[in-house]
């Protein structure tokens, strides 16, 4: 029995969402319900937590695609719970009190082994999970003018404005879905909302630069995960940088993108060195991005924080590898 197909043993499902939503959850959540609409079966769209949805882009895409989400601090008795773009037990993830669900994420597995849970943590996008799911029931995602946009956008906001894509199988859903798209391309020009580009502006005002490693370090609050490549390619045009590492807050972890522009410095060796242990990182020779959880870098690293955490890292990734940019 393929994966999806167990969803059609109820009779109401209820699509959850983590808690304040971003993109990729709500398409993944989306395209789950276009193969339970397809199989008559009732469904609706939730997330909780305390915070609504108020940015721009996400606002475009709900209306534009014709998503129905609601936020709610209950389910029905009736409703059986599928979780997309996350995992029970998680800090962002509300608990509606179920013990039995359906688990659909692309994060680090925290849950047990289970035939209910697809965690894929390789993938890039939980949207990229959910397409293939979707490829496998047969369902004609192409046609389907609003998934296609929806995914894709879910998988450019999580990969830093596709430049932090390394993954082969969300490169391949983006090669598959990405033409002529207006809705897509107004999208992209809505990354950010005028608050954010003060925090953008602020934080690259407040760099870090270590001069001796020619490393600038950005620490960016509240940020979403797409500006965060926006950033790192800014910082690297700086002549005397030579790797840039930007991070913000993403749900229970820290979200990491590297620059790089010095043979000796490869992006994608210093975002899995990075994230070693508490979390993945990968990519290309000049651009990375990593992923690291809060939970996991408090076990390893004990009470240092993430800017720490990543200067003692680092540190020890120059001293491995000799690099030694002073004279
Ligand atoms: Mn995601």
């Amino acid at each position: 029995m393929s994966f999806l197909q167990k969803l059609l043993n109820y009779k109401k499902i209820c699509i959850q969402c983590h808690n304040n939503p971003d993109p990729d959850t709500v398409a993944s959540a989306f395209g789950v319900q276009k193969f339970l609409n397809q199989n008559g079966i009732d469904s609706r769209i939730v997330y909780g937590g305390p915070q609504g949805i108020i940015k721009a882009n996400l606002k475009i895409l709900i209306k534009e695609c014709g998503i129905k989400i609601e936020k709610v601090d209950k389910i029905e008795d009736d409703e059986f719970l599928v979780i997309v773009d996350g995992q029970k037990g998680q800090g962002n993830i509300y608990d509606f009190g179920r013990e039995d669900c359906i688990i659909i994420d692309h994060h680090i597995r925290i849950v047990e082994a289970n035939d209910n849970y697809l965690v894929k943590s390789q993938y890039q996008s939980c949207s990229t999970i959910v397409y293939e799911l979707l490829l496998e029931e047969g369902y004609p995602v192409k046609e389907d003018e609003e998934l296609c946009v929806a995914m894709l956008y879910g998988l450019y906001t999580d990969t830093s404005s596709f430049l932090d894509m390394f993954y082969e199988r969300d490169i391949a859903m983006k090669q598959d879905l990405l033409k002529d798209q207006p809705l897509f391309e107004r999208l992209v020009k809505s990354n950010m909302s005028f608050a954010e580009l003060m925090i953008v502006a602020d934080a690259m005002h407040n760099h870090y630069f270590d001069i001796d490693r020619r490393t600038a370090i950005v620490e960016v609050l509240k940020c979403d995960q797409a500006v965060l490549g926006i950033i790192g390619d800014f910082m690297i045009q700086v002549d005397s940088v030579l790797l840039s590492i930007v991070y913000t807050e993403a749900g229970d972890g820290y979200q990491i993108s590297l620059r790089t522009c010095h043979e000796s410095l490869r992006a994608n060796e210093i975002a899995r060195f990075l994230c070693e242990g508490i979390g993945s990182g990968g990519g290309h020779d000049k651009k990375a991005g990593g992923r690291v959880l809060k939970g996991m870098l408090k076990q390893v690293y004990g009470t240092q924080d993430i800017f720490g955490f990543i200067n003692q890292r680092l540190e020890e990734y120059m001293e491995k590898e000799n690099i030694c940019f002073t004279a």
